[in-house]
């Protein structure tokens, strides 16, 4: 019996020195951060009063009665941003107007005073049912600033405000994202006051209690804006984050309202703030008939992508909906060509085939074959004082392509702060000129280059912190050109 226990002992130090786990380097994301990182690509659709009055920001006394979608399909929208690649969807449930899409018993500003269903439709119900039916997460979008309440400004419009947030997730969850918007007080009709109203948002909206409402409901929600996120934006609406990109951010209210610092992330941040890229298909974010010749073509949606997932950031695209309650057939052509276009090109990792050896492996729990496979939790890594270290990947034959993808496995934090990157031909080693520098990775970072042709790759990896952990890499050969 003791030989047995000493026996299973010794397995089990074994086991734990042998597979010699490495440390995570904090600040490390939370597995809900991590599960939000793995959606890469959601959407937000745009829809409300605005969409009937071709405008962007009501003022917060367009009549009721002007919304009236008459062949409104949510159906429609969940299946073309399904064909488009989107794991979910963001819904304006209020936009800054005040008007609310759902029956609310806060106000009487709601699709109840609206011709639409003899005011019997419920818009967020239908959108996240539709969501359910074909397997898409569903997430909301509140606006903090209404211009159409009395009370914005003073305590009775947070009370309002919380139970606005109350109704939406007790009713219509499980949200996997709920965005707290940062536009914020200025001129509106306020009940006819008809007049500018600034607030102090860090303190007014008690943003700790509005998270608190949210998560009662939802404990995995992601949460966009105010003072307790748990992502944060990309400090622009045009499309990209930058190319050296860190997860890692500052969590005060000044630094999240930072436009100069928010693209890029700080290398030394405290908080794990990963980035969201948010974007519309159009110009502007509800429906405008003008700018129907504006949609973004597959090639626009493209270079979108590589700004945005490809920088290590989560890409959150706008569809607006038009007056019939359809996304226009130009955008949902455009967007399910792109991500069929998509598809093909990231359909053949060329590394799959290779040999793959490294400078520096910490252990066989560890091995650099783990690269190519298709398991999450498997990564190379090396030893812990290892801050430089390579890896190479020889093809059984010579070999095209020009796209790269690379993971780092982020649980165990964002360590690389540079890679280099060359490929084998004709006897000699050339670098790779690809269009970004080749800075960080995070989550996934993917590069675009002319087409090589190339008998092995090679990758040298530079740490500034913790121990090297790279998740994925893949080489692929794209149709188009750069
Ligand atoms: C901004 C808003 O002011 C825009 O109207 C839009 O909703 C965008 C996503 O966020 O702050």
């Amino acid at each position: 019996m003791k030989n047995i226990v000493y026996l299973t002992c010794a397995i089990g130090l074994c086991l734990v020195s042998c597979s010699h786990r490495p440390e995570p380097s904090l600040p490390i994301p939370s597995p809900q951060q991590l599960e939000w990182q793995q959606l890469e690509t959601y959407a937000f659709i745009h829809f409300g009063l605005n969409t009937f009055n071709d405008m962007e920001w009501g003022y917060g006394n367009t009549p009721a009665s002007t919304f009236n979608p008459t062949k409104l399909d949510c159906e429609q929208w969940v299946l073309t941003l399904k064909n488009s690649g989107m794991k979910g969807i963001i819904l304006t449930a209020k936009h800054h107007d005040g008007f609310c899409l759902w029956p609310t018993e806060t106000t009487d500003y709601s699709i109840k005073n609206s011709p639409h269903k003899n005011g019997n439709g419920d818009l967020v119900r239908e959108l996240s049912e539709a969501c359910k039916k074909h397997g898409l997460k569903f997430g909301l979008y509140l606006s903090p600033w209404d211009r159409h309440q009395a009370e914005y400004g003073r305590e009775g419009y947070v009370k309002i405000y919380h139970q606005q947030i109350e109704e939406l997730v007790s009713n219509y969850g499980p949200l996997f994202e709920f965005w707290f918007d940062g536009a914020n007080g200025g001129n509106g009709w306020y009940g006819g006051a008809e007049e500018t109203r600034s607030i102090f948002a860090e303190q007014y909206y008690n943003y700790e209690k509005a998270r608190d409402i949210v998560r009662q409901h939802s404990p995995e929600a992601a949460i966009f804006g105010g003072t307790v996120p748990t992502l944060r934006w990309i400090g622009n609406e045009k499309g990209y984050a930058n190319a050296t990109q860190w997860c890692m951010y500052r969590a005060d209210f000044e630094s999240l309202n930072d436009i100069k610092t928010l693209p890029v992330g700080f290398k030394d941040g405290e908080a794990w703030l990963p980035a969201e890229v948010d974007v519309s298909i159009r110009p502007g974010w509800f429906y405008h008939e003008s700018e129907d010749d504006q949609v973004k073509t597959v090639e626009q949606l493209m270079d979108l992508y590589f700004n945005s997932v490809g920088h290590n950031a989560n890409l959150l695209l706008n569809f607006p909906v038009n007056l019939d309650g359809k996304i226009p057939t130009i955008d949902s052509t455009n967007a399910v060509e792109w991500y069929q276009q998509l598809q093909k090109d990231f359909s053949n990792n060329v590394l799959r085939s290779c040999k793959v050896t490294a400078s520096n492996t910490r252990s066989r729990h560890y091995a650099p074959k783990f690269v190519v496979d298709d398991e999450y939790n498997h990564y190379w890594a090396a030893d812990d004082d290892v801050k430089r270290a390579e890896l190479i990947f020889e093809f059984p034959e010579t070999t095209a392509f020009n796209r790269l993808m690379l993971q780092e496995y982020i649980p165990m934090g964002q360590n690389v702060d540079a890679f280099y990157l060359d490929y084998y031909f004709n006897g000699k080693w050339l670098p790779i000129e690809t269009n970004d520098p080749t800075t960080t990775i995070g989550y996934k970072r993917l590069l675009r280059f002319q087409t090589v042709r190339a008998d092995k790759l090679r990758i040298r990896f530079k740490v500034f912190k913790g121990t090297l952990c790279i998740n994925k890499v893949g080489a692929y050969l794209a149709e188009e050109t750069l």
